[in-house]
């Protein structure tokens, strides 16, 4: 289980500040500290207010922060192909693109890219018809995806598949119909491709955030989940991962688990 660290993201105050007031601290802060809470990967997304000709530079410019004192690679959490690539050109390691829909013309633009910079790339099981209700409808997407990356010369474990978590209290009805999809993954190649979630979009606007969130992860994890954008200060979700790779027999028990439980 990959955990993808969701703090750098303009959507929070205190980075929308940061980027408005070219203050780096507050973003060296989080990939500090969502490093050592156990973070794989920092999430790094401008968030909604940053113009559309202004996303580029301000990509560049989180990107070049947060490695400047973190060694974790970043998933670019944008729909701007320009600030994709020019976050793209300033990574350091291997960057893992987040996102290209199912949409042809779509996986036509940012699969070669994935391809020229051999990064990762996450593919969200929706279209220019949006998020399809029913598992079926998100695996018949989640084929496309994995044919084009193959006709891209991409390998199959370097595409992350999105299923695409919604809100609980708007969309109750897609949680299963997610968990379905994460199992169905596994069978749609060999080797399979990788699964993520953007794990706190299931919580928002709900009361206990927390308890839902981990609550969703462990079912998630359960039905085969490689990875997930979260909340990593939050400890007891980061402590029940650990738990899982023991239960899951991925890891040795002293290991993972008595060094995040002690370190918690
Ligand atoms: N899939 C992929 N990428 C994604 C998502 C996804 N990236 C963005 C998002 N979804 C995952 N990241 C977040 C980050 C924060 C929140 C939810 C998902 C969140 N924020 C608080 C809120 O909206 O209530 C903000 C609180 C605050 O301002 O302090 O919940 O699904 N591939």
């Amino acid at each position: 289980m990959i955990l993808i660290g969701e703090r750098i993201n303009g959507m929070f105050n205190d980075i929308k500040e940061a980027i408005k007031n070219k203050d780096p601290e507050p973003i060296k802060q989080h990939a500090i500290k969502q490093e050592e809470s156990g973070a794989g990967y920092l999430d790094v997304n401008t968030g909604p207010t940053v113009d559309k000709e202004n996303q580029p530079a301000v990509m560049e410019w989180l990107i070049q922060v947060a490695q400047e004192v973190s060694k974790l690679p970043c998933c670019i959490d944008t729909t701007n192909l320009n600030a994709i690539e020019a976050g793209l050109k300033v990574h350091k390691g291997k960057a893992l693109i987040n996102s290209t829909t199912a949409d042809q013309a779509k996986m036509d633009i940012f699969l070669p890219l994935a391809a020229k910079y051999e990064a990762g790339i996450i593919g969200l099981t929706m279209n220019e018809r949006g998020v399809p209700k029913t598992s079926a409808d998100r695996i018949a997407l989640a084929m496309e995806l994995v044919v084009n990356c193959d006709m891209q010369g991409i390998p199959t474990d370097d595409l992350f598949l999105d299923p695409l978590i919604l809100p609980c209290n708007v969309a109750q009805e897609h949680a299963p119909e997610v968990l379905e999809t994460l199992q169905q993954i596994k069978t749609l190649s060999d080797p399979a491709p990788k699964s993520t979630i953007g794990l706190s979009n299931v919580s928002q606007s709900c009361v206990n955030r927390n308890l839902i969130n981990r609550t969703y992860l462990i079912m998630a994890i359960a039905s085969g989940l490689d990875s997930a954008i979260v909340d990593v200060y939050d400890s007891s979700l980061v402590e029940e991962v650990a738990a899982t790779k023991i239960l899951k027999n991925e890891d040795i028990y002293c290991d993972s688990f008595v060094k995040t439980y002690i370190q918690s």
